[in-house]
Parts: C-alpha cells; structure tokens; sequence
C-alpha cells in the first residue's frame, strides 16, 4: 500500500450504492479502503472488486483458523480483489506463517491484529498483544493492528516490530483515539469510520483528517 495520505477508510455500512457513493467521494483522501463481514455479508464477496476501482482494499475478516483453512480462506479473498487481508494473531505463528506464505506468493499483504481497541482488548487481548507483534514481525507480516485509542500501545509495538512492518491503528473519532497522537506515538496509518461515513459530507471529514495527520509527520 502507498504510504501517502495515512488514511484509511473502514466503510462499516451495509447498502451497496451507499458504500460505492462513499468510495467515490473519499478516494483522493484514502489509501485503501478496508472492508468487512457488516458490508460484505449485506452485498456479497463482488464488492471486493467492485470497489476496488476507488482504493486498494483491505478485507477485514479477522481470519483465525487452522494453517490450511486460514489459506483457504485468504485464497478466496485474493481472487476476490483484495490487496490484503487482516487475520487475529492469537490463533499462532504456523496459522500466520500458512497465509503469510500465500501472500508472498499473491504480491499480497497480511495485516495482523496485535490487541484490540476496545475496553473489553484489556480482559484478555493485552496480555498477547507484545507476543503476537514479535510473532509478526518473524513471520514478515506487512504490518500489525494496534489501537489507537492507547499510543502509548502503539509506541511499545513499534519498539518490538521494529521499522520493516506497518502500523494501521483504528480507533481515531468516535472511539476516542486521536489521529495526530498515534501518528506521532508511531502508526503508519489510521483506520477511521464512523467520523467519515457518518458525516454529511464525508469527503470532508476525511480531509480533516488527512490535515491533522500533515501537521505532524
Ligand atoms: O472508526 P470506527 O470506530 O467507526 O471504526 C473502526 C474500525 O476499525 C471498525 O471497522 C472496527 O471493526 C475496526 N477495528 C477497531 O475498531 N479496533 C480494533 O482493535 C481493530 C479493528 C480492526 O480494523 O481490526 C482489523
């Protein structure tokens, strides 16, 4: 993915032309587009390439099987159009080596989520979260999930993953996370939906972001 205006868009609805209209209006103000089970379970797997003319795309399925059927699934997702695929890290490194491997071989990307950013992350997820980014960065992920709603969590990631992998981090807006402050705690990009596909003029929003982030980078 181009690292150009660090933004990416979680397009989070679930009605086809709604979906495509926001594409169209935010596509100079994104470098991807990462979509989902509420969108893709409401239109079907043809969305994937449908808006893939807008933005390369991110498909969020939070993939945590077994080796072979995480690369059965990331092989469906590939043909579908997809430029990567994020997969739950706690499933362990053969589940993640299997679709790493796949990737490679697509010129594809595998994003791994290290702990979540959500309240409920620090029952369980915190704990793994350190463990799961070293495990990426050995099996040469392209990049981790860290959330934005805790840069000081973003910044303790980038200390184990070292500079070769991404950080995308959601949970900027109506989550509470600041898009300046975990670009600045060590993200690569942002992943932001409500405070974009919400907004009147969604466009609009995404641009103030893209600002914000210009201001500190
Ligand atoms: O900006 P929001 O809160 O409307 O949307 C955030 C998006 O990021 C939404 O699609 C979530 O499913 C996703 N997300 C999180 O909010 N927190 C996480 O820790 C991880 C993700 C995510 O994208 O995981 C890959």
């Amino acid at each position: 993915m181009e690292k150009n205006t660090r933004l990416i868009l979680a397009l989070d609805v679930t009605d086809r032309d709604e979906a495509i209209q926001i594409s169209e209006k935010v596509a100079g103000y994104v470098d991807a587009i990462k979509i989902g089970y509420p969108l893709v379970l409401a239109t079907g797997m043809d969305i994937i390439g449908q808006l893939s003319k807008y933005a390369p795309i991110i498909a969020d399925f939070k993939v945590a099987d077994i080796p072979n059927t995480n690369r059965l699934i990331c092989e469906q997702v590939f043909k579908a159009g997809a430029d990567g695929v994020i997969l739950q890290g706690f499933t362990g490194h053969d589940s993640l080596e299997a679709a790493v491997k796949l990737a490679k071989e697509q010129k594809k990307d595998i994003y791994v989520v290290t702990e979540m950013s959500h309240p409920g992350a620090l029952d369980f997820m915190q704990q793994a979260g350190e463990g799961i980014a070293k495990m990426a960065a050995d099996a040469k992920a392209s990049g981790v999930i860290a959330p934005a709603t805790r840069p000081e969590r973003v910044t303790e990631i980038r200390k184990i993953i070292g500079s070769e992998l991404s950080i995308i981090s959601p949970g900027v807006g109506a989550q509470g996370g600041s898009a300046s402050d975990v670009i600045k705690a060590g993200a690569d990009w942002v992943i932001v939906g409500r405070s974009i596909y919400q907004s009147n003029e969604p466009e609009m929003a995404a641009k103030k972001i893209v600002d914000e982030i210009k201001e500190v980078i």
